[in-house]
């Protein structure tokens, strides 16, 4: 009998999944049925936009983190997928930094080439998923939202692709209850031009903090503070933005930091990360990890360990992405088609993730970091057919990335890089990031 396959999200890790199995299909090989069940209308997972906050047209929590005028914070020359180029989406190479409607669009082009729309099943929302303990099959509980009707299916395996930047962190500090302003979190951003004029405050020290406060400076802020908790950022701010130390508490509209300083603010956005969430796994299947490098308890990454017919895509702390959940894919796509054989016992899966962990912490440095995560996707890339591509290049142009964010943190999407896919070079863009305001794809793509 076929074997049956769920996939849960049809974001970039899920759509993965659906291209590495088309793909062994094209290529004349029998696979497995697969079924991906997604919750929203469509496909593209966070970088699928809503205007929504709180909860969905369904009643369910807004899996959208993403917010106007978000263009890529990292060069696409480091995720672009080897099967699929920008410049054979766009006709042409297209500058390095693109915003969220250029990058949903290449997302969108590949698998729309591959054609497996129709194995995503939209507007489904998976409620609960349990292993049977005498046949080792998962039964999924589905909630269909168009038919408002739960049935349950049966599958050999799944694959949990549903991210992990979509349930908010949310720290309280005292004098919330009462602060005379607005407090968000970064997952319900969404209108950088909301705090026009305003003095606003960003709690944390990371991608969120830096991109946000960002845009509420590109889109006319009167001041933009950010608090960190650890270390400072650290980059050559522009006049009218300041780190200050750990928020200590608020009184009316007054934040006090931990260096006994003050500063009255508008709005209080918290940048303060995201949760592993999965309310739909019992203790026995769920993913319980840091926002890491080395995520807990997954075998090369994506095979849980404590059962190894479960596999995870994408649960790591990310400086690659699609061409990481790429690497995955294919992986986990090998095993299920019994291409790559996983250790039958547990103590070798479980010494594979102290490896990892180990090699993390073994340095803080960046680059170490960075070549970290490189050096996994080629040790995936290595077992399997997906497109080997110069890997070590696209590290460079991260260690690029960071010099220019270093050397001009308002400028640094000016820049471009060459694709490790096609050798191209990027063009400049015909305007600085500061004064695009419009980040449609037509102006985008007008070079
Ligand atoms: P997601 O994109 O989160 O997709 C998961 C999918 O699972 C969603 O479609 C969701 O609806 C679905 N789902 C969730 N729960 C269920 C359920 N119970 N039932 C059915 N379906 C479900 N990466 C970059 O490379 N460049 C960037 O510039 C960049 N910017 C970012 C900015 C922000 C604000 C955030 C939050 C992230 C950013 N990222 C960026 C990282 C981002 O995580 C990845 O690019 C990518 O979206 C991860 O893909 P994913 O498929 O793993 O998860
Ligand atoms: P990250 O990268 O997980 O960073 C979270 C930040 O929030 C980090 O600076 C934390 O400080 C800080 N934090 C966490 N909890 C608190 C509390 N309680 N108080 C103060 N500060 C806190 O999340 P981001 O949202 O920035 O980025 C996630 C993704 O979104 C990323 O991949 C981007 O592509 C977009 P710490 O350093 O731990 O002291």
């Amino acid at each position: 009998m076929t074997k049956r396959v769920a996939v849960i999200g049809a974001g970039p890790s899920g759509l993965a999944q659906l291209r590495a199995f088309q793909s062994a299909a094209q290529k004349g090989a029998e696979i497995p049925e697969v079924v991906c069940f997604e919750k929203q209308a469509n496909w593209g997972g966070l970088w699928n936009y809503t205007w929504r906050t709180g909860v969905d047209e369904h009643g369910e929590p807004v899996h959208g983190s993403m917010y106007r005028y978000l263009w890529s914070n990292g060069p696409k020359e480091g995720l672009e997928f080897a099967d699929y180029s920008f410049e054979e989406h766009f006709g042409k190479q297209i500058a390095s930094y693109p915003p969220r409607a250029v990058m949903v669009d290449y997302i969108e082009g590949r698998v729309l080439k591959a054609g497996v729309r129709d194995w995503i099943r939209f507007n489904s929302v998976i409620r609960w998923i349990e292993e049977d303990a005498e046949t080792g099959m998962f039964t999924v509980t589905v909630h269909d939202m168009e038919k408002d009707s739960v049935y349950r299916e049966v599958f050999d395996h799944v694959i949990i692709a549903t991210g992990h930047f979509s349930s908010p962190n949310v720290p309280e500090y005292p004098g919330f209850d009462t602060y005379h302003g607005r407090i968000v979190h970064a997952h319900d951003f969404r209108d950088a031009r909301e705090f026009t004029g305003k003095d606003v405050l960003l709690v944390g020290a990371s991608y969120s903090a830096e991109d946000i406060g960002s845009q509420c400076w590109k889109y006319g802020a009167k001041t933009v503070t950010t608090s960190y908790r650890s270390a400072p950022m650290g980059f050559h701010w522009p006049d009218n933005w300041e780190e200050k130390p750990a928020l200590v508490r608020v009184e009316g509209k007054t934040a006090f930091f931990k260096d006994g300083t003050s500063r009255e603010v508008d709005a209080i956005i918290l940048c303060t990360g995201y949760r592993h969430y999965f309310p739909f796994l019992p203790d026995d299947l769920r993913l319980k990890t840091k926002n890491r490098l080395a995520a807990a308890d997954l075998y090369k990454g994506v095979i849980y360990v404590h059962n190894p017919k479960l596999f995870y895509l994408g649960m790591q702390d990310q400086w690659f992405t699609f061409n990481m959940f790429d690497a995955q894919a294919w992986y986990v796509r090998d095993i299920i088609m019994g291409r790559i054989e996983v250790p039958a016992d547990r103590q070798v899966l479980m010494a594979d993730v102290s490896e990892r962990e180990a090699r993390e912490e073994a340095s803080d440095d960046v680059k170490y970091a960075i070549r970290y995560q490189g050096d996994y996707i080629k040790e995936l890339l290595a077992d399997t057919d997906y497109p080997s591509f110069d890997v070590d290049g696209a590290c460079a142009a991260f260690f690029e990335w960071k010099k220019h964010k270093s050397i001009d943190i308002m400028g640094f999407r000016n820049n471009c890089y060459q694709s490790v896919i096609t050798g191209t070079m990027a063009p400049v863009h015909h305007t600085p990031w500061k004064d695009a305001l419009d980040d449609s794809m037509e102006a985008y793509l007008a070079n």
